[in-house]
């Protein structure tokens, strides 16, 4: 049984733009029913008519700053009824803070990785995974990252926080074994997002030099990879999945041209 057609029910955090956004868009090509959120609403607003006009079955958008574990808490566990019973979870919200070596950088930026990519993660997970355990169906797909895969200087805690996604995602697989509850890791490289926008605090020029002469991902290609996890038959498990562009070996090898 394919669990993407008409019907499912697909809450993503950290919808409102890049990778968020391209994955809700997919969904709703599909008929997906969406629950969508980000820690602000305005931006949710349009892309739910988006959506609805690409052909989700429904849409419920919602403020959520998935590192408030107490909003995280009363927010998903007060739901409205016909919304509750979530399929698929897209562990979306993450973001980078800073290009500078660990021994200088700013405790705040630490922080606030660890708290939406590390700990964000876990709050969503642990309000959301025991329903599905209970209705005996679900699929937890988190977003990991090449740099969980190879740490680069000057970004060892955003390097760590997807370390530790990694190490969560097989962790919760583990715990769920004797479940048909699935858990799949997708890891990206360089998408062409606002992830560097967000990491230089609205520098564009520096975030522009992150893509120079190269050619990323886009966010629509990790939606796709996404989608197709979701669409193996229940028995599938994919456990994780390393995309780059062709011109990125890893963390570190990058092809530029000129
Ligand atoms: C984003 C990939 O290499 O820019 O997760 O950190 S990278």
């Amino acid at each position: 049984m394919a669990i993407t057609s008409g019907g499912q029910t697909v809450l993503i955090t950290g919808a409102s733009s890049g990778i968020g956004r391209a994955t809700a868009l997919a969904f709703a090509n599909l008929g997906a029913r969406l629950l969508i959120c980000s820690r602000r609403l305005d931006p949710l607003e349009e892309l739910a008519r988006e959506l609805t006009a690409a052909g989700a079955e429904g849409v419920y958008a919602f403020a959520l700053d998935v590192s408030d574990r107490l909003a995280v808490e009363r927010t998903l566990y007060s739901l409205p009824e016909e919304w509750r019973d979530i399929d698929i979870l897209v562990n979306n919200a993450g973001l980078s803070r800073g290009l500078t070596k660990v021994y200088e950088q700013d405790p705040e930026d630490w922080q606030e990785m660890v708290d939406t990519n590390v700990l964000g993660l876990l709050h969503v997970t642990r309000a959301i995974v025991p329903r599905m355990v209970q209705r005996g169906i679900g699929h937890v797909i988190n977003l990991g990252s090449t740099a969980g895969h190879m740490t680069y200087a000057n970004g060892t805690v955003y390097c760590a926080s997807k370390a530790a996604e990694m190490a969560i995602s097989e962790g919760l697989k583990l715990d769920l074994m004797g479940t048909p509850v699935r858990v799949t890791s997708i890891d990206p490289g360089m998408v062409e997002t606002d992830f560097s926008r967000v990491r230089f605090r609205g520098d564009e020029e520096k975030a522009a030099k992150v893509y120079a002469n190269i050619t990323p991902l886009q966010p629509s290609d990790v939606a796709d990879a996404i989608v197709w996890v979701a669409s193996r038959p229940v028995h599938v498990n994919i456990h994780s999945m390393l995309i780059t562009s062709i011109d990125q070996g890893n963390s570190m090898v990058l092809n530029r041209r000129g």
